[in-house]
């Protein structure tokens, strides 16, 4: 890393703003943000585009979300008293549970009042000379602040696909992240489901349940295990309280920020198979993702080893689906386990052992137009009451993107992240000072648990903010050689793995015309929190500051 933290007087002096700081969005990073930028006595402004708090958690209200990683885990760990306090009904959170978690937390620590909802931010634009953000919304506000934080989510651009004739469909249509808040009674309808990562997977056993007749459209394949969900035990809810801050001390010392599963000692291929099968067989009877990644060493960087939990996953669809030529169909044959975000289900190979459940190979036979009735593929016509798009997202920069983020100087993000996008540590864009981002391009991320990332991300960003008032910083930015640095890192971090194979959200794989970039961290979560603690120990190193000029 290069020495090029430097310390300079400013052109400037620092002129008075609306706030110190504003923050996109009111999700869990926002949330969080705000609660620390108030302990630092800043003035912050949340702006959210939902009518609610939660990000994430506010939008995606389809049936069946629920949390892939334990409630336990998948919390704040910032208060102690809050850890303590809150009550996980189940193994797994639920989205209406998580949802109010999250507004429980904004309650109990009084953040309501810096939130403004319904609005969402258009356009934020830094002043090169006076050092200062200008940023607008939807609703008509136009203020300023020293530093702006991009907490706007990894997950929070929904995508349709541009499929032709939509706006002719005469039935109802919705997108997994733009779920009606009243839910939606698909009783009796004819119903097709298009696209099977985590939210498909989720909701299809639950409208196979309620519909006439439900046709799931399948491009993709997954590699899809068991959640193992059930109701909170008791006794494990005590003892894991009991343990919280040590369990939350260790968390921060694996991969991927979650706790509670030894680390795994052998690589896959120094085991006979029947001993490897019996450790994949109580890791599927355990449930969970981390922990079945967990049972070797390198599933995720041999391919070998990899084809070995492949093949197990392979023979239980095998295994769970009557039909045999629906089994093979859903049976993932394109890329290596893991390197698309591996899906944990409540049900859902058993949903395909229903009479009212079809699969359709939309890969073979490709959507082709959306039709008034229902949509034709390249080689059938199809007619539904309603049209289910679990597409995905325009993940990781899309949310980012949207807005109209520039500098006087001539920046823009949109330029700035046209063959990709790049950061420094995924928290700061070169060319863009007083930015940051939670859980940006180049951080763990999706690749962690989120909370854990995001807590660690604003526990970094506060900190420095500390620092700059103190040093009586105007404008503190990233160097362009530690972002191209930083971005070749991650890049040869990603080759190291077999991640880059899986045509994925990650490498921004399914939005047409996206550069083709690894977009996570994937070092794992230790090993990035150390950069990043390394880099403040040096007093920002790859960073520039430039001191407030002074008037004496
Ligand atoms: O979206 P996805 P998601 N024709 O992008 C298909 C998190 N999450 O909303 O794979 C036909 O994964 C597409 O096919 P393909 C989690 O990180 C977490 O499900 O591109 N199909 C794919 O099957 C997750 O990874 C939780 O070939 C088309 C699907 O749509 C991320 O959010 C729950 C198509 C999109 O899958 C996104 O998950 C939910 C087309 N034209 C989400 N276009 C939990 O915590 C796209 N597809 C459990």
């Amino acid at each position: 890393m290069p020495d090029t933290h430097n310390d300079s007087a400013s052109a400037g002096a620092m002129r008075e703003t609306d706030y110190d700081v504003v923050i996109v969005g009111a999700g869990l990073a926002g949330l969080y943000t705000l609660h620390r930028l108030r302990g630092l006595g800043m003035t912050a402004r949340a702006y959210e585009a939902g009518s609610g708090v939660g990000g994430t958690w506010f939008w995606n209200k389809y049936p069946g979300a629920r949390c892939d990683v334990e409630s336990l885990e998948y919390s704040y760990a910032f208060s102690d008293e809050l850890q303590q306090e809150w009550h996980w009904p189940e193994r797994y959170g639920n989205q209406p549970e998580i949802l109010e978690y999250i507004n429980h937390v904004a309650d109990r620590f009084d953040l309501r009042r810096d939130i403004q909802l319904n609005t969402r931010v258009t356009a934020a634009v830094f002043d090169d000379d006076t050092n200062t953000w200008t940023v607008e919304t939807d609703q008509g506000d136009t203020v300023t602040a020293r530093y702006c934080i991009m907490a706007s989510g990894n997950l929070s651009t929904p995508r349709v696909p541009d499929f032709k004739g939509i706006e002719s469909f005469k039935g109802k249509w919705y997108h997994s992240g733009l779920w009606p808040a009243g839910g939606v009674d698909f009783t009796g309808k004819r119903v097709a489901v298009i696209g099977t990562g985590s939210s498909g997977v989720q909701m299809i056993p639950i409208i196979a349940r309620q519909a006439k007749h439900l046709h799931v459209f399948q491009r993709t394949a997954n590699f899809i295990l068991p959640a193992g969900n059930a109701p909170m035990d008791p006794k494990r809810e005590s003892t894991h309280k009991a343990d919280y801050p040590a369990r939350r001390e260790a968390a921060q010392h694996t991969p991927f920020g979650i706790g509670g599963f030894p680390p795994p000692t052998q690589s896959a291929l120094d085991v006979p198979e029947a001993d490897r099968n019996a450790a994949y067989e109580a890791k599927w009877q355990e449930g969970g993702s981390i922990s079945f990644l967990y049972t070797y060493t390198d599933l995720l960087t041999n391919q070998e080893a990899n084809d070995t939990a492949a093949d197990f996953v392979r023979n239980k669809i095998r295994g769970i689906v009557k039909d045999a030529e629906t089994a093979e169909l859903l049976c993932p044959n394109d890329h290596p386990m893991g390197t698309k975000r591996l899906v944990l289900d409540t049900g859902y190979f058993e949903t395909y052992n229903r009479d009212n459940v079809t699969l359709v190979n939309a890969r073979k036979t490709p959507i082709e137009e959306i039709t008034p009735a229902g949509l034709r593929t390249a080689d059938a016509e199809y007619e539904f009451d309603a049209i289910v798009f679990a597409t995905g997202f325009d993940a990781i920069t899309g949310a980012m993107k949207e807005i109209d983020l520039r500098t006087t100087a001539g920046l823009t993000i949109q330029d700035n992240w046209e063959a990709g996008p790049r950061t420094y540590l995924g928290l700061m864009v070169a060319g863009f000072p007083n930015m940051f981002v939670i859980t940006g391009p180049g951080s763990p991320s999706v690749k962690a648990n989120m909370i854990v990332a995001i807590e660690q991300h604003t526990d970094w960003i506060v900190d420095c903010l500390q620092h700059l008032r103190e040093k009586g910083v105007s404008r503190f930015e990233a160097t362009k050689q530690a972002e191209d640095e930083w971005v070749q890192h991650v890049n040869e971090v990603a080759d190291s793995t077999l991640y880059p194979k899986a045509n994925s959200w990650y490498v921004g794989a399914n939005i047409p015309g996206k550069p083709r970039v690894f977009m996570p961290y994937v070092g794992g979560y230790e090993r990035y929190k150390a950069i990043c603690d390394d880099v403040a120990a040096k007093g920002y190193e790859g960073c520039v500051m430039t001191r407030e000029k002074t008037t004496a």
